[in-house]
């Protein structure tokens, strides 16, 4: 229980006391409340169990020490079977521009109305104490409190899926997850069981070019686009519907960290997405999106080369622009994690009139799913009276009993029709959700739409529509995955498929490999195109020179230059950036002048790898010292290695000359601050070959 809504009377003060046994019993005094049971009994002794003389058994008697470990014991519900590991924030969605010839939904129609938000974002296949950083699509669940109830928009962070029917999700899902036998690997997709199940499902195709790419090493939560993925329909007061796509896209801009870089980070710091989102919020700042959507008709939708209703395929910007008709901004970190974003309830089948859905057969399939998987993981059907769940909006209805009834309904009528009670709910014709009307006709059986057997077309033209940096990254994600792969045959079945998607990129593979020979492509179900290029695709193209939301490390010893660090930090937090201290002990350093300078992370604990940029400046004797120190040789060869700028004195410069790092781009003298800050604001890509050779 709460104790916010329970606060016990103040018990009258005394003062704390040290028991016989040397332990502190605090009690209740000034502020603080006496502690109490479920029951609200006041408790006199949370430090001792009720025992039979000092050193004797414990009594079954014991009804407070009894209450309070079986609550512990069921502390925990079964965490998500996909999206376990998630963080989530409040905040609000404010429309600017209305759709009100499309939709009757007043979310999309009421300008300048602030509906309340609550996201959760998540990996999809690691456990909920699983690190925050492998390759993984990132989930973008909203749960929209709307004036006409919830609507939830449970999206991804790339705009397409693995598969097109809802039947195969529980295969992608076992293969992806820990292979059953050993269980392991956590959270990872580089094994035989997922690759197996890839090499043998051509429609994943598209689907694996994003998630090789770095937008699956999201630099952070802050950076990530957000996709509807399904096209929805919206529904105007004439019954006229109109087929949407919903994409969010990040102020901050796309950022990405990366493979060796995520890999390091989850060691650095596993929780490092949720700590950047819960600082940042925190701090004050906010996580913002801009909110668009993709309108067509059917008859457009006749046009295109591809069928919108398969979740593999996404609609070309350059074939339907997308509107931009409002901001998603996230600000509040929830009060409890486990009350807000363990228990928060997504599901696609929550939707507001002039909503609706389309025909996708993985959307069709989620409508079943999500509540169904409420019921497992909440345990009753009354999950909707969870604060975090229920509608901000009045509601009224039926719906009786249940575990965990939380609220006291009150009258003889539970049912209708009825006739005994004035202020029983009714329908409402006027108010209340239709469904589109939409003629629908067919055979029935188990029939896989033909319009839905073109799998490489679109994944060689995301391919295509990258920059030669990025596609270095896809060509070596893929060989990095398929190295862990022991079966032979699925890691030649994998490049057989890529043969379709580019010849060029399936040679990369082969060699990164070493196949003996190319393998053979599967044969194509249709003929695949080559379709315009779309720079929308990338991530390079949509990073933003900014600092805004980045951070940059000072790494300071004793003897370090106070000037020069205060007046980088000063330069470095005006253009918007974070900015952090490491030093050798977290008590901090004396400076060159002699005086002290805190520290916000001790070097060993605070790798490189957690900032965007970093700054070492330091004296010659410490220089010296930190040659013989890993942390702080690992420190300079991560930031180099991972593209990162440099700002340098003399002692950061001979440290730098240690560690094998040459003067080259981005390594910027301390005092040419603009250029260091300007430098910091993007990775030096230039620099990449000279590092690691790349597939
Ligand atoms: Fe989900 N998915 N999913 N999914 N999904 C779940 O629901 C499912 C799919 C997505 O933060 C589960 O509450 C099926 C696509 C997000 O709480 C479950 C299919 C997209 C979240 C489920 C899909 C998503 C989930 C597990 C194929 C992007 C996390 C826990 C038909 C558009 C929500 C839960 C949160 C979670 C089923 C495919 C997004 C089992 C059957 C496509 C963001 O119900």
């Amino acid at each position: 229980m709460s104790n916010k809504r329970t606060r016990p009377p103040i018990a009258k003060a005394v003062a704390d006391t040290v028991g016989a046994g040397g332990e502190l019993h605090q009690q209740a005094q000034g502020t603080h409340p006496a502690l109490t049971t479920q029951q609200g009994l006041s408790v006199s002794d949370n430090q001792n169990s009720l025992r039979l003389g000092a050193r004797g058994p414990t009594l079954l008697e014991d009804f407070i020490l009894r209450e309070k470990i079986t609550h512990f014991d069921h502390e925990r519900i079964p965490e998500r079977i996909v999206h376990a590991r998630g963080s989530g924030a409040h905040g609000h969605f404010e429309l600017t521009h209305s759709l009100s010839a499309y939709t009757t939904a007043k979310v999309l129609t009421e300008v300048g109305v602030k509906t309340p938000v609550f996201s959760r974002i998540s990996t999809v296949a690691g456990g909920s104490g699983s690190s925050d950083t492998p390759r993984d699509v990132r989930g973008f669940a909203i749960k929209f409190y709307t004036s006409q109830g919830n609507w939830d928009l449970v999206g991804n962070n790339i705009p397409v899926f693995f598969i097109q029917d809802a039947i195969k999700f529980p295969d992608l899902v076992h293969a992806v997850k820990m292979e059953p036998d050993r269980g392991f690997p956590q959270a990872a997709s580089a094994h035989d069981t997922f690759w197996d199940f890839i090499s043998l499902t051509p429609e994943a195709m598209h689907m694996v070019m994003w998630i090789m790419s770095d937008r699956t090493l999201p630099r952070s939560l802050r950076m990530i686009e957000g996709f509807g993925i399904h096209s929805f329909r919206l529904v105007n007061a004439a019954g006229e519907s109109t087929f949407v796509k919903f994409h969010w896209r990040p102020k901050l801009g796309l950022q990405s960290t990366l493979w060796d870089e995520a890999c390091k980070i989850a060691g650095g710091d596993p929780d490092f997405h949720r700590r950047e989102l819960f600082e940042a919020l925190s701090a004050g700042e906010t996580a913002e999106w801009e909110f668009s959507v993709q309108l067509f008709t059917q008859e457009m939708a006749d046009t295109f080369a591809f069928d919108h209703l398969d979740a593999t395929k996404l609609i070309p910007e350059e074939l339907v622009p997308l509107t931009v008709i409002g901001r998603l901004v996230l600000d509040r970190w929830p009060d409890n994690f486990f009350a807000e974003t363990e228990q928060v309830a997504f599901c696609p089948s929550h939707l507001v009139p002039g909503i609706d859905f389309s025909n996708d057969p993985l959307l069709q399939g989620r409508l079943f799913s999500y509540l169904d998987t409420q019921l497992s993981r909440l345990g009753s059907p009354n999950f909707a009276q969870l604060p975090i769940n229920a509608p901000k909006c009045p509601f009224a209805h039926q719906q009786r009993d249940g575990q965990m009834q939380m609220a006291r309904p009150t009258g003889r009528v539970a049912y209708g029709p009825s006739s005994l009670a004035a202020d029983s709910p009714r329908e409402s014709a006027a108010t209340g959700f239709v469904t589109a009307t939409v003629p629908e006709s067919g055979v029935k059986g188990r029939i896989r739409a033909e319009s839905f057997a073109d799998h490489y077309s679109q994944a060689r033209q995301f391919w295509h529509s990258q920059t030669g940096f990025e596609q270095a990254h896809i060509a070596s994600a893929l060989v990095f995955e398929l190295s862990k792969v022991e079966h032979l045959h699925v890691r030649q079945a994998m490049v057989g498929h890529l043969r379709h998607v580019d010849g060029g990129l399936a040679q990369r593979v082969a060699d990164g490999l070493r196949l003996p020979a190319l393998p053979d492509a599967p044969r194509p179900a249709r003929p695949v195109q080559s379709l315009p290029t779309s720079a929308a695709l990338q991530i390079i193209g949509k990073m933003k020179r900014t600092l805004a939301g980045r951070a940059i490390a000072i790494l300071v010893a004793d003897g370090s230059d106070g000037a020069a660090i205060a007046a980088l930090k000063k330069a470095a937090m005006a253009a918007g950036a974070r900015v952090k201290i490491v030093a050798p002990k977290v008590g901090g350093v004396t400076l060159a002048d002699g005086s002290s300078l805190a520290a916000d992370g001790q070097l060993a604990g605070t790798p490189s790898v957690m900032f965007d940029a970093v700054a070492v400046l330091l004296s010659a004797a410490a220089a010296k010292t930190l040659s013989a120190e890993s942390a702080a040789v690992d420190f300079v060869r991560d930031a180099y290695g991972h593209l990162k700028a440099f700002a340098v004195d003399a002692g950061g410069q001979a440290l730098l000359q240690v560690c094998g790092v040459q003067p080259c781009a981005g390594v910027v003298a301390v005092t040419a601050l603009a250029e260091f800050l300007d430098a910091a604001k993007t990775r030096q890509w230039a620099r990449e070959r000279s590092v690691r050779s790349l597939a």
